[in-house]
């Protein structure tokens, strides 16, 4: 009878552990932080560079700071955004970007990218490429994107 009271117990533990741990670590990063719409251009095979684009929603009381996006099909990528000077489109680099609370920040064509270089061409052939986003807070999380 005590046996099986503490196997009970033991349960009980490991559904408890198993409920609230996934529920905490995702509260770090990814559930209040929604990410649609990830693709990533597929450009013919004579281009070395590419693009990819989403949109991000933060539904957080919290502002959120993206600091970087890495990937294993390059090891250069870069936060882009587009400027116009004297008519011309100017791409720029920029370090971080404000993901305001209550609020979502698009990345499309024109506008905010990710700028993928000389990248591993290996990867046409994956259904998706995996990016990891990192915020200033420290977290990450990894989102897939589809060739488009
Ligand atoms: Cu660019």
């Amino acid at each position: 009878m005590k046996r099986l009271i503490q196997y009970h117990l033991t349960l009980l533990l490991l559904i408890q552990l198993h409920m609230s741990l996934p529920h905490a670590m995702a509260q770090n990063n990814k559930t209040q932080l929604a990410i649609t719409n990830a693709w990533i251009r597929k450009v013919p095979t004579i281009s070395t560079h590419t693009a990819a684009y989403f949109q991000i929603k933060n539904t957080s009381n919290k502002n959120r700071i993206l600091v970087n996006i890495s990937s294993p099909i390059a090891a250069k990528i870069e936060i882009h955004t587009i400027e116009k000077k004297n008519g011309l489109s100017i791409m720029q680099h920029i370090d971080s970007i404000l993901i305001p609370s209550h609020s979502k920040v698009t990345f499309k064509p024109g506008g905010y990218h990710i700028m993928v270089f000389n990248f591993d061409q290996q990867w046409f052939d994956q259904k998706t490429v995996p990016f990891t986003f990192q915020f200033d807070d420290g977290s990450s999380f990894v989102e897939h994107f589809i060739w488009q």
